[in-house]
């Protein structure tokens, strides 16, 4: 089963009902967003990109790239999305990894790959040669296991790996979150996330898309647009730190979420004072859920009943959660363990990674998260730390290791340590530790990693330190510095 196959009956079936509403722009109905996707798959055809074959996305967030998206699932390529704020030296490595058909940038990119462009407002040479043909093709016939997208996410090595994703995976959980959070209807989904990742991708807009649900399309989170915004919609999915920004708007009251009934949180722990402070302001609990971009959505705190500040709620249904010890063996309730997860939703592997994959499964096919928690009586999981070296920054994954390689070739360094602190806005905030021989500032380092790692990866604050502090293994003790370093990006 081909998942666009699905939304394109759902979107037939709401020809003249609005599917993509952009402020500022001409809105969509799911009749011409239908005839967008078959330009976007005409253009593919043009481009000779074929089933399997791998299109490498890195553009704005605009109804033309929702549209490529789409027309990547409805050909049988595959999708590769990544982040807009990467650097020429990172796209590099993701061209050289996936190996794409086509390459579809934001402005022309000198890829040794054929490339065409997409830009902000939906131009650029990617449709723009585009014939008009108003007989779009059928959808390829997809078996379940195979892929939709690839999905990088960094690694505890700093070396990207992919995620793949099958159409089974992406149905699967589409569903089942349909049906957990009460898809209605008469919803209006307020979207204000990036769509290089699974929360703003599929997470999103798939639940919309199973329904036809009008789409409020904003190109990028601004508290202002969203509060505007919120009489006409009715579900708003986010990142913990969409939520404290709209807590600190006067305007954001429990009147502007009146016709609301329905705000999600994930990516990134909600704090119990974040969650108490939307609470008290609007009246509305956040429903916090728990994945990640191999395994999709995991677990959900309750449509209805007790929605608990802290935790992330109950397995979805479908979905088999285990707390193990380090053996993959399961523990009592309530100890503190490995959240190991099995189900549809589980992704196929690591790209071009076999040894990896095998790493990362246990022998009975549960998916080790990297993620430690608890299980109480009920099945509620708490996530109470990572066992992988991670820094969640405003929902971005950053891995230490990515940023400590490139800090550690200044000739200057003699090494460092990079960390994640409490950051007011952005939940955790990146810190570089450094030993140097000879002065080595702040200014130094970033102009190093300019133009090298993306901005959201550059450590906001750099600590010139005699030394490291290691434990008797001479490993460096991080859990010290982040101590040590508590209140310094507060
Ligand atoms: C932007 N900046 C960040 C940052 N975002 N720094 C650290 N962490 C971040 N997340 C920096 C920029 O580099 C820039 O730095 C400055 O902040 C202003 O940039 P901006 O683009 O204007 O920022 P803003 O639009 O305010 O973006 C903040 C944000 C955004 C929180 C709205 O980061 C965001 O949309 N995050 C969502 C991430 C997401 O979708 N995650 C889902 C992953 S999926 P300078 O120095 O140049 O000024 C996943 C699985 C699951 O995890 O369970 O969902
Ligand atoms: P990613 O690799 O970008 O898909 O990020 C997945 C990681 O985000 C998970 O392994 C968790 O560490 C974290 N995460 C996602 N949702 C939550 C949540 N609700 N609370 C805490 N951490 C979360």
């Amino acid at each position: 089963m081909n998942i666009y196959a699905r939304f394109e009956a759902a979107f037939q079936d709401a020809a003249d009902a609005p599917a993509l509403l952009c402020p500022g722009r001409e809105d969509w109905t799911h009749g011409r967003l239908v005839e967008e996707v078959g330009r976007a798959a005409r253009a593919l055809d043009a481009r000779q990109v074929g089933v399997g074959d791998r299109v490498l996305v890195q553009i704005e967030k605009t109804p033309e790239a929702v549209a490529l998206y789409l027309a990547c699932l409805k050909t049988g390529a595959v999708y590769v999305p990544i982040n807009t704020a990467y650097t020429k030296p990172e796209v590099e490595y993701f061209i050289a990894d996936c190996e794409p058909a086509l390459f579809v940038a934001g402005s022309d990119f000198d890829a040794g790959v054929p490339v065409a462009t997409l830009d902000g407002v939906g131009g650029g040479t990617l449709l723009g040669s585009v014939s008009e043909d108003p007989v779009a093709p059928g959808s390829v016939a997809r078996a379940d296991d195979d892929l939709a997208a690839i999905i990088y996410t960094s690694g505890t090595t700093g070396r990207a790996k992919g995620a793949m994703l099958t159409h089974a995976n992406l149905i699967s959980n589409a569903e089942t979150l349909c049906q957990a959070w009460g898809w209605r209807d008469d919803d209006v989904l307020l979207h204000a996330l990036p769509i290089f990742h699974v929360h703003g991708l599929f997470v999103a807009l798939h639940c919309a898309f199973l329904n036809a649900t009008p789409v409020v399309f904003h190109s990028r989170f601004d508290a202002e647009a969203i509060i505007r915004d919120l009489p006409g919609s009715t579900v708003m999915m986010g990142v913990p730190t969409f939520y404290t920004r709209l807590v600190r708007e006067p305007a954001f009251d429990a009147a502007a979420c009146a016709h609301m009934r329905l705000f999600i949180s994930g990516s990134a722990p909600l704090t119990e004072q974040a969650f108490a402070a939307f609470e008290e302001r609007t009246g509305f609990p956040i429903l916090e859920r728990y994945g990640m971009s191999e395994t999709l959505m995991n677990t959900s705190n309750p449509l209805h009943g007790e929605r608990v500040a802290g935790t992330v709620g109950f397995a979805l249904p479908g979905v088999d959660v285990r707390i193990a010890d380090p053996a993959g063996r399961p523990l009592p309730t309530g100890e503190v363990g490995s959240i190991e997860v099995r189900g549809p939703n589980v992704f196929k592997g690591y790209w071009r990674m076999p040894e990896r994959t095998a790493e990362e499964f246990r022998g009975d096919g549960f998916f080790v998260t990297g993620d430690l928690g608890t299980m109480d009586a009920e099945g509620r999981v708490t996530i109470v730390g990572r066992d992988k070296d991670l820094v969640i920054s405003g929902g971005y994954n950053i891995y230490p290791k990515e940023v400590e390689t490139l800090i550690d070739e200044i000739p200057e360094v003699l090494e460092s340590a990079v960390i994640g602190v409490p950051h007011a806005d952005f939940g955790e905030g990146v810190v570089a530790v450094v030993v140097t021989r000879g002065q080595v500032d702040e200014e130094r380092v970033d102009a190093h990693l300019q133009g090298r790692l993306a901005r959201y990866k550059q450590p906001k604050r750099v600590i010139r330190v005699d030394e490291l502090p290691r434990n008797a293994m001479g490993k460096v003790q991080k859990n010290v510095l982040r101590r040590k370093y508590a209140d310094i990006l507060a």
